[in-house]
């Protein structure tokens, strides 16, 4: 691979799968003997080689800690930072840079909004909003803070089809909801939610909403300004980018008005042993050295994302979407699980006689990648009274072939199981 960097093709006029597939080095390998099948896009993305040479690059060559030295390499590491921020102000068309909040993450974000918002805005009794089919990153933390300060959660229910029931959300949410914190997409099911309905009634309530947006960033294309949410979370390394960095943005007053998270460096502005005060914005949220580099390879994958379009991406994922589900329902004993009208690139199932693991290890022996399990929602598939499903996962670059081998695999899971 060094060396052997490949630069995507700009101004594709159709959207060209194969010369995407060529810009991500982790797919031209083979697995147990066969071509990689990756469909474990929900779990985390490949990347592409524009993130990894820059990532490369940054390492190689403009190495240095961020805002503190004033010497040269400083200097361009703080401003490759700073302009990564920039970007992802521009992908989610947030007002202000200082909005943008570096975290590890959505789990992370999620945990600052329950810690410093939870800390600054709530009281016992007050309650938060969720829905069934949260991430478990959507329900510990708001858990956790109930735990402190007597917050109640609440649960808003799902249909058989995994779709939210919209009357059971709107009775829940009474007087007392402050914060209404809800999936985009859920991981589990690929349900696409109504979010701006979903806002528009919390803030008719007077709740602040939290939308976790883990699942959608990478499929759809995301305004946070026309959505009004309060918050906005989502990570790196399912959008193409590296791990350990991800997003909180927030609307400037709000985040004013909040606490720090953590203490540290970087948040200050001033330290004494009897009082400290703090930075502005981002940087009260933003304690130690960042993940720099993690910061300036998403910024690496939002310039490919963007030069592709999130429009093209969309519809790819959809219509291999259309055919994924056309060619597994024609499976006799497969069960799809989450069947809402309006879906992301996730199809979940169930083979009958079959345990979901083991679907997932013979489908791995075919080099197709999925995931088996419970998928971090525990309650949603209490809900649908199984234990986990097995879940293929969509990303811009595969194709109709690698459902194909998808299908024929899950036919050879069930021949050995002798169904
Ligand atoms: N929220 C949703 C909707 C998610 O899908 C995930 C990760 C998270 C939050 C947590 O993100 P993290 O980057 O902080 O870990 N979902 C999955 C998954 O579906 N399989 O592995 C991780």
């Amino acid at each position: 691979m060094n060396g052997n960097t490949q630069r995507i093709n700009i101004g594709r006029d159709a959207f060209d799968v194969e010369a995407i597939r060529a810009d991500f080095p982790a797919l031209r390998q083979t697995v147990h003997g066969r071509a990689l099948v990756f469909l474990d896009n929900a779990a985390s993305a490949q990347k592409p080689f524009r993130v990894i040479d820059t990532v490369r690059q940054y390492y190689t060559d403009d190495y240095a800690n961020v805002h503190r030295g004033l010497h040269y390499l400083s200097e361009r590491a703080s401003d490759a930072f700073e302009a990564a921020r920039g970007k992802v102000r521009g992908f989610i068309n947030a007002r202000e840079d200082c909005e943008i909040v570096f975290v590890r993450g959505t789990t992370e974000a999620i945990n600052l909004v329950a810690a410093s918002f939870g800390q600054s805005h709530l009281k016992a009794g007050d309650e938060i909003l969720i829905t069934e089919m949260e991430h478990h990153s959507n329900i510990v933390p708001w858990q956790l803070l109930g735990e402190r300060l007597g917050t109640v959660l609440k649960v808003a229910p799902v249909n058989d089809a995994g779709e939210l029931l919209m009357d059971e959300f709107e009775r829940l949410l009474g007087p007392r909801t402050r914060l209404v914190a809800v999936t985009h997409v859920s991981n589990a099911l690929g349900t696409i939610n109504p979010i701006e309905r979903i806002i528009a009634l919390a803030h008719a309530h007077g709740a602040r909403v939290l939308i976790d947006g883990a699942q959608s960033v990478p499929h759809t294309a995301v305004d946070v300004q026309a959505l009004d949410c309060d918050f906005y979370a989502f990570s790196g390394h399912k959008l193409y980018g590296p791990t350990g960095i991800g997003v909180l943005y927030g609307k400037r007053e709000l985040l004013e008005a909040m606490p720090p998270y953590q203490g540290g460096g970087e948040m200050i502005r001033e330290v004494s042993f009897t009082r400290t005060t703090y930075a502005e914005l981002p940087h009260k949220f933003e304690a130690g050295t960042p993940h720099i580099v993690g910061a300036i390879g998403l910024g690496a994958a939002i310039d490919y994302l963007q030069e592709i379009g999130l429009e093209a991406i969309a519809r790819h994922e959809d219509e291999l979407l259309a055919y994924a589900t056309a060619r597994l329902q024609d499976i006799p004993g497969l069960r799809m699980v989450g069947t809402a009208a309006r879906k992301a690139g996730i199809a979940s199932f169930l083979l009958d006689g079959v345990h979901t693991h083991d679907v997932g290890t013979i489908l791995d022996r075919h080099g197709v990648a999925v995931r088996a399990g419970h998928h971090c929602a525990m309650p949603l598939m209490t809900r649908f009274g199984v234990s986990g499903t097995t879940r293929a996962s969509f990303a811009l670059y595969n194709t109709r072939a690698e459902i194909d081998t998808l299908a024929g695999a899950i036919r050879h899971a069930q021949e050995l199981f002798g169904r």
